[in-house]
């Protein structure tokens, strides 16, 4: 099955249709996995680029946003079936100020289809909610999402207080999202950066492997 017809009625927006596409495709064998990562991250993409070009307007990204999170809904119990085992736990969430969540989203449902426990904080969450739900949960791996230039210095201010909490070293951190560089993320000590949720699992299985 053409996987990009699931990525083109993302960026339409209609939820229904979309459903339809996403059932034939799983009905016909193709892995969930898949469906998310050749059809509904590159449609996802295709959206944001679009709003950047002046191309689509924020009704229209709104739409899209919903239909991703129906499929998402929809989608995330069969990626729990392809779980690879327990990878451990990870804390994700949206720095303070920041609101946008789609991204960080995937990312967690990607992680999740690995096999890690996801604990998904939300978005808006205080520099003191992450290092408490780092306290709390005792993760292995930590997940932050920014999608503002403005918020961006959250990480590295989380990443200090966990340093004054004594819990930096227990925790490898992981930082996303469309402004998110990896320079940026050697500049606030941050162990891995990712440029899509894609491509998160395999840079942290890769680096863990190593250290
Ligand atoms: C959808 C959207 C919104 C929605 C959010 C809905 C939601 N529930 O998330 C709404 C309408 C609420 C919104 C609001 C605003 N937005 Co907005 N928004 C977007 C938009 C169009 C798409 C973002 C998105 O979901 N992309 C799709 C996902 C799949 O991509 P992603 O988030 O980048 O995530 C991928 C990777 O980055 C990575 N990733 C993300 N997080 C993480 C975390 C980890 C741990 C890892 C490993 C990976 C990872 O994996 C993801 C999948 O591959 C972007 C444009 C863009 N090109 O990004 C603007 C954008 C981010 N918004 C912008 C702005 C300015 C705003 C507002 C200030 C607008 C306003 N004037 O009110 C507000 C701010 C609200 C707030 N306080 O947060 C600007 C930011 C500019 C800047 N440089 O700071 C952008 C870039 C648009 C632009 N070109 O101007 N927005």
């Amino acid at each position: 099955m053409d996987l990009s017809k699931i990525s083109q009625t993302l960026i339409t927006g209609k939820s229904d249709e979309l459903r339809q596409l996403i059932e034939e495709a799983v009905n016909s064998d193709v892995k969930p996995v898949d469906v998310l990562n050749q059809g509904l991250l590159p449609g996802m993409d295709a959206v944001g680029q679009k709003w950047k070009a002046g191309e689509m307007f924020m009704p229209e990204v709104l739409r899209s946003a919903k239909a991703m999170s129906k499929s998402m809904d929809y989608l995330r119990p069969m990626l729990k079936e392809d779980e690879l085992g327990n990878a451990g736990t990870m804390v994700i969430g949206t720095v303070a100020g920041d609101l946008h969540d789609i991204g960080k989203d995937l990312a967690a449902m990607m992680f999740e289809g690995a096999g890690y426990k996801v604990v998904n904080i939300g978005i808006d969450q205080s520099n003191e909610s992450f290092v408490n739900a780092v306290k709390e949960h005792k993760p292995s791996l930590l997940g932050m999402s920014a999608l503002l230039t403005t918020t961006m210095p959250r990480m590295g201010e989380v990443i200090n207080s966990l340093k004054e909490a004594g819990i930096r070293d227990q925790i490898t951190v992981i930082i996303g999202g469309a402004p998110v560089t990896e320079e940026f993320a050697q500049e606030i000590g941050a162990d891995l950066y990712a440029p899509n949720a894609g491509s998160a699992v395999e840079i942290t299985n890769e680096y863990l492997q190593q250290n």
